[in-house]
């Protein structure tokens, strides 16, 4: 009962939606500051479908009760709220909301730390890390966001996307901050366009996969900070794919002081994510005020995606490069003012060039 009345709440939040979505979209690209040359950057997703034959699903999680100044790490959420089943997923973004369904964010004390989701189901395995053992949680990761909440999607060339089976359930991992002295409920919340298997258009979908390359490997992701400028890899054979595989579009993550993630293919680099700070003012602290940690500090807002950008031949191995330099924006500190560990990761989705789906491709660990 309880996921049915969510599930119409949904539909109502997307029914509701469209007016308050684009102006929001336009106002923050208006104001933002110009992009530096060669950056891409993913087209905020709206609440109408721009894929031929897709639906628009926007799904709260939560509610997260935030205590004063409450940090929540790495909790999973296990959910039936799914926005589909029997579909290809083919773009997604995250956001941090209030009970009322407005974006929150640092500038009201307010950060979607970061997220993931899995799919948990029969034979849900991770492509790189097979059985996940680092957050304790089981299943295919699918999706991640850092508070910068960089829209991922699939099909801007060729028709691709997440399969989601009729068995298939969602687990989120969250990490919330609240900066307020005051208690908040946060809700973490998922816009997703998808193609239902049953149309016409999903005839021609491949199934697409998320190789995540993380600075830790199949770790926890967190790395112990550093000052200054320097790099952190991960292994240089973290995945060697066994068959060829398309690259489909691709970003990274990092944490404050981050500059660029390279997904790499052998010793080459074959997407450059740029990590671009402040460019709108949810993003930036004020220079005081309820929630102000760090005043008038500029926070990753967003980040460079990469676009078709050719194929990862079997036997090529993949790893990552995050460079930071800390002296142009410094690293951000915990609650109790130690410095915040960083991460390194490209989201690198693949899907395989003849087509058939490959599943996980790692060893699982036992
Ligand atoms: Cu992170």
């Amino acid at each position: 009962m309880k996921s049915l009345i969510l599930a119409l709440a949904t539909l109502h939040a997307v029914a509701a939606l469209p007016q308050v979505s684009k102006c929001q979209n336009s106002a923050a690209q208006m104001n933002a500051a110009p992009l530096p040359p060669g950056v891409f950057i993913q087209q905020k997703l709206s609440a109408t479908p721009t894929t031929p034959g897709a639906k628009m699903s926007k799904i709260r999680y939560g509610p997260f009760s935030m205590k004063p100044m409450q940090m929540i790490e790495n909790e999973p959420y296990f959910t039936n709220q799914m926005p589909c089943q029997n579909c290809f997923i083919t773009a997604m973004e995250a956001n941090l909301e209030d009970d009322a369904g407005k974006t929150i964010n640092i500038n009201e004390g307010a950060w979607l730390h970061h997220m993931v989701l899995y799919l948990r189901g029969l034979d849900r395995r991770d492509l790189i890390c097979g059985r996940l053992t680092a957050a304790g949680i089981g299943g295919q990761r699918i999706f991640a966001s850092g508070n910068e909440r960089n829209p991922v999607r699939l099909n801007t060339k060729g028709d691709y996307g997440l399969k989601v089976d009729n068995d298939d359930k969602i687990t989120l991992l969250y990490d919330l901050v609240n900066n307020l002295e005051t208690p908040q409920n946060f809700w973490v919340t998922m816009m997703y366009e998808y193609v239902p298997m049953s149309s016409p258009e999903a005839a021609s979908y491949t199934e697409a996969q998320l190789a995540w390359l993380d600075i830790t490997d199949c770790g926890d992701s967190e790395a112990p900070p550093q000052r200054g400028v320097y790099s952190v890899t991960s292994s240089p054979d973290l995945w060697v794919p066994k068959q060829d595989y398309k690259l489909l579009t691709a970003f990274g993550h990092v944490h404050d002081g981050g500059q660029m993630v390279q997904a790499m293919a052998g010793n080459k680099s074959v997407c450059d994510s740029a990590q671009l700070y402040g460019r709108s003012e949810g993003f930036i602290e004020p220079m005081s005020g309820p929630g102000t940690m760090n005043p008038g500090m500029q926070h990753v807002s967003d980040v460079g995606s990469c676009v078709d950008f050719g194929v990862v031949k079997a036997g090529t191995p993949m790893s990552v490069v995050a460079k930071y330099d800390t002296n142009k924006n410094p690293l951000n500190k915990e609650m109790d003012g130690h410095d915040q560990t960083i991460m390194g990761i490209s989201f690198v989705y693949v899907a395989p060039v003849d087509g058939a789906t490959s599943g996980a491709e790692a060893v699982p660990a036992t």
